[in-house]
C-alpha cells in the first residue's frame, strides 16, 4: 500500500498522478505540493472550490475533542453573527482578533475588548497582529492558561491569518523554522495540519470557511492584495448632508438621502479611492440599490472591506451588489 503523504503547507494529499488535481506534486520526495510551492516561490493564486460542509465536519470533530479552540477572525471584519460558531463547538474558545495593524494606532485595544465583551460571550478575548509581534506575548499565556490537552485548534474565516498565527508562534516560541503557506488568496489551507510547537503545545491549523458575503468574493483576484491591506488604515472623514452621494473605488456608492448634517469616516484600505459628490441625480432604483436607517452612533459595515463609522441619525440609499453582506452596529471605535 502507498504510504500517504501530506504537504506540509497546506494539508492537502500529495499525488504525482494527475496534474489537474490537487495536492500535485512531481514527485513524492517534495514536501510542498505544486499550488503551495507557486504560492511560496511566485505568489501566484490559484483558489480552489471548496463548500462548507467540509467547514462544519471540521467543526464537528473539534466539538468531539473538548481542547482549547482560537477563533481567529480579521479586526477589519468583525461580522455580526460571531457567536455563531459557539453553536458548533462545545469547546472552551478564545476569540482572536488578528490584524490590529490595519487599525490605526490611536485606537485603544481595551476599548475594542470592551465593546466585544458586553455582546459576546467568549471565554477570553485578545487582540494581536502577526505582521509587527504585537502582543503575542499575552496571547500565548492565555494558550497556555486555557488549554486542556496539549492540542489546541485555529478556525476562522479564510485569511483571517489562522497560518500565519502558527507560524508567528513557531517563530517566537520554538527552536524550528515556520513551513506553513500562507497567502492573500482565499483558501490557502487545504485540510488540518498538526504542528508542533515545543512538547507541551501542538497547534492544529484549519481550512477556513469562506463566507460567501465577503466582498473579496465579488471583486476579483486583482482586488486580494487591496483587500488583504498590509498597511494601517488612514481613516477619511467627510462631511455629510443632503444630496451629497460618496463613490467609493468602482463598486460602491452611498447616497445621502435624509438627515442632518453629519460625519461619515470610512475604514476602508487606503488605497481605494473614495470621492464626495455633490450632484442632483436620479436615484436608480436597480437591483443593486437598497436603503438603510441608521441611529445615533451607528457603523455601516461592509463585510470584507470595512466600515464606516457614521454619528448622526440618516437613511442612506445605497448601490452594491446585494449578495454582498453589509449590516450595522453600534460605533466600535
Ligand atoms: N495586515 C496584516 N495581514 C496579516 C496578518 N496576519 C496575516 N496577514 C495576511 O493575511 C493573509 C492571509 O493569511 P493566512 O495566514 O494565509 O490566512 P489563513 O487564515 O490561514 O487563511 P486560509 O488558509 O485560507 O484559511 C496573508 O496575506 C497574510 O500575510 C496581520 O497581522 N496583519
Ligand atoms: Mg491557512
Amino acid at each position: 500500500m502507498k504510504k500517504i503523504k501530506k504537504c506540509i503547507g497546506c494539508g492537502v494529499k500529495l499525488q504525482s498522478d494527475n496534474i489537474l488535481n490537487l495536492g500535485y506534486t512531481p514527485s513524492l520526495d517534495n514536501d510542498y505540493c505544486m499550488r503551495c510551492f507557486k504560492v511560496k516561490n511566485y505568489g501566484i493564486a490559484e483558489s480552489i472550490n471548496s463548500n462548507s460542509d467540509d467547514y462544519l465536519k471540521i467543526l464537528k470533530s473539534i466539538s468531539k475533542t473538548k481542547d482549547l479552540v482560537l477563533y481567529v477572525v480579521d479586526i477589519l471584519n468583525i461580522s455580526d453573527d460571531l457567536e455563531k460558531i459557539l453553536e458548533y463547538l462545545n469547546n472552551n474558545v478564545i476569540l482572536v482578533l488578528n490584524k490590529r495593524d490595519s487599525l490605526p494606532k490611536s485606537v485603544k485595544d481595551e476599548k475594542i475588548i470592551n465593546y466585544l465583551k458586553e455582546r459576546y460571550n467568549f471565554k477570553d478575548y485578545v487582540i494581536i497582529s502577526t505582521l509587527n509581534n504585537h502582543n503575542f506575548d499575552e496571547f500565548y499565556k492565555k494558550i497556555l492558561k486555557y488549554k486542556i490537552s496539549n492540542e489546541v485548534y485555529l478556525v476562522g474565516e479564510t485569511n483571517a491569518g489562522k497560518s500565519s498565527i502558527i507560524n508567528k508562534i513557531i517563530t517566537n516560541y520554538s527552536d524550528t523554522n515556520p513551513i506553513l503557506t500562507t497567502s492573500n488568496m482565499p483558501e490557502t489551507t487545504l485540510a488540518k495540519i498538526k504542528v508542533e510547537v515545543n512538547k507541551k503545545l501542538t497547534l492544529i491549523d484549519t481550512p477556513g470557511i469562506i463566507e460567501t458575503g465577503n466582498i473579496i468574493n465579488f471583486l476579483g483576484t486583482k482586488y486580494y492584495k487591496i483587500l488583504n491591506t498590509k498597511t494601517e488604515i488612514k481613516p477619511k472623514t467627510y462631511q455629510i448632508g443632503r444630496n451629497s452621494s460618496l463613490l467609493i473605488g468602482d463598486f460602491l456608492r452611498i447616497d445621502y438621502l435624509e438627515g442632518d448634517r453629519n460625519s461619515f469616516t470610512l475604514y476602508i484600505p487606503n488605497s481605494i479611492k473614495v470621492k464626495r459628490v455633490n450632484i442632483k441625480r436620479e436615484h436608480l432604483k436597480n437591483n443593486s440599490y437598497q436603503e438603510y436607517s441608521l441611529k445615533f452612533n451607528e457603523d455601516f459595515c461592509i463585510y470584507g472591506l470595512g466600515f464606516i463609522k457614521i454619528v448622526a441619525p440618516c437613511k442612506i440609499g445605497v448601490y452594491l451588489d446585494k449578495n454582498i453582506k453589509t449590516f450595522i452596529r453600534k460605533n466600535m471605535i
